[in-house]
């Protein structure tokens, strides 16, 4: 008999969304944003007898669109297929505008999908993807300009103590102030470590170009944002002008493959940064790193580890991920399954199918929104 063109269709039966609002820590800000609470949506998907699970952080207005517009567009299509359920979802969003909040919709679908066909595979999803890399190189992230330098000192010290050796840390809130909360982070982590800051797009041009030459004395490596992701000129003057060996690096905003592509080809950064929560989930985090492969730089992942583990062990051209002290804590407080950093890296669990996470449901069920 000849063999069929493709597999026996397994549909999506079931797409369920919840929404999670969890209190930070302590009052939280960057260089142009404040925020005392971090919004996580997560979406649950069907198929034969399993249940998988993705999600995005962003506000709960994304759970809506994920429950009007994208849940009809997915169920019934091939669960082996998200590639296919990818472009329906591209399509079905095209009146209402890609970028944000749909684009972050769609993330969190489409990571659910994936999770959902390693999950039929009885697969751990990294070997689904192909792993290139045993383990996911990390670095802190924190560093609140809302910090006092105490603080800022014992976070970003505790982390390069835990091995790992990157850390990064927020300015471009008081410009006068940075020079100073720079000093204090590199004599908290001591000569070895990496140290990054991010200024989300806080200075001007010229004011950024000054400061990176200060920062440079302190052994900064890598300017995050240091003006509007937006001024890719800008971005290019600071990567041309700026101290040698300090990397530029943005890329968080970019919500599809054409963002990531204008970036690169204006050569705007030394290190592409994608966010799999907000550029369509892991198929859009592959298309960055398709197009990393072909301008060159290495990719780095912002934000949402655990979600990443999978993909920062997959991508050839991938540096590292983001341990962002937010989401790291809302993972362990939510998912059941999330790896701890272990010499400056996250490995996965090939013993646990899928993306290996589950939902403490009785514990998320207090943050319900
Ligand atoms: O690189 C980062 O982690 C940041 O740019 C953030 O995304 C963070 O400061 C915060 O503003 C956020 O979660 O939006
Ligand atoms: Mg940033």
């Amino acid at each position: 008999m000849k063999a069929p063109r493709r597999a026996a269709h397994t549909p999506i039966a079931k797409l369920t969304v919840s929404a999670y609002r969890i209190p930070t820590d302590q009052p939280e800000s960057d260089g142009t944003y404040a925020w005392d609470s971090t919004t996580i949506v997560i979406v649950e998907a069907e198929a034969g007898d399993r249940r998988s699970l993705g999600y995005t952080y962003a506000d709960e207005a994304t759970a809506k669109l994920i429950d009007s517009k994208l849940r009809d567009v997915v169920l019934g299509r091939d669960a082996f297929s998200p590639n296919e359920s990818f472009a329906a979802m591209v399509q079905a969003v095209r009146n209402l505008g890609r970028p944000g909040i749909c684009a972050m919709a769609i993330s969190a679908v489409d990571t659910a999908l994936w999770d959902l066909k390693a999950r039929l595979l009885d697969l751990p999803l990294v070997r689904l993807f192909g792993q290139v890399r045993e383990a996911m190189p990390i670095y802190g992230s924190g560093g609140f300009t809302s910090y006092t330098n105490a603080k800022l000192q014992e976070q970003l010290g505790g982390w390069v103590e835990q091995g790992i050796s990157r850390v990064k840390m927020k300015i471009g809130r008081d410009p006068q102030a940075d020079p100073e909360r720079v000093a204090a982070a590199r004599e908290a982590i001591g000569e070895e470590a990496a140290l990054f800051v991010d200024a989300n797009g806080a200075y001007s041009r010229k004011q950024a170009l000054q400061l990176a030459y200060v920062f440079a004395e302190w052994d900064v490596n890598w300017f995050e944002e240091p003006v509007s992701s937006d001024d890719l000129d800008g971005l290019r003057l600071l990567r041309d002008d700026g101290p040698p060996g300090m990397e530029i690096a943005a890329g968080e905003y970019g919500y599809d493959i054409t963002y990531f592509q204008r970036m690169l080809a204006a050569g705007a950064v030394d290190v592409l940064q994608a966010d799999a929560t907000r550029c369509g989930g892991y198929t859009g985090f592959f298309q960055a790193a398709t197009l990393c492969e072909a301008y060159h730089p290495p990719l780095s992942a912002h934000c949402a580890p655990a979600l990443h583990l999978p993909a920062g062990c997959a991508a050839r051209p991938f540096r590292h991920a983001e341990y962002f002290h937010d989401h790291a804590r809302i993972e362990a407080m939510l998912f059941d399954g999330v790896p701890s950093p272990n010499e400056g890296a996250l490995a996965p669990d090939l013993a646990r199918p899928g993306n290996g996470l589950s939902l403490k449901r009785k514990d998320a069920e207090a943050f319900a929104v």
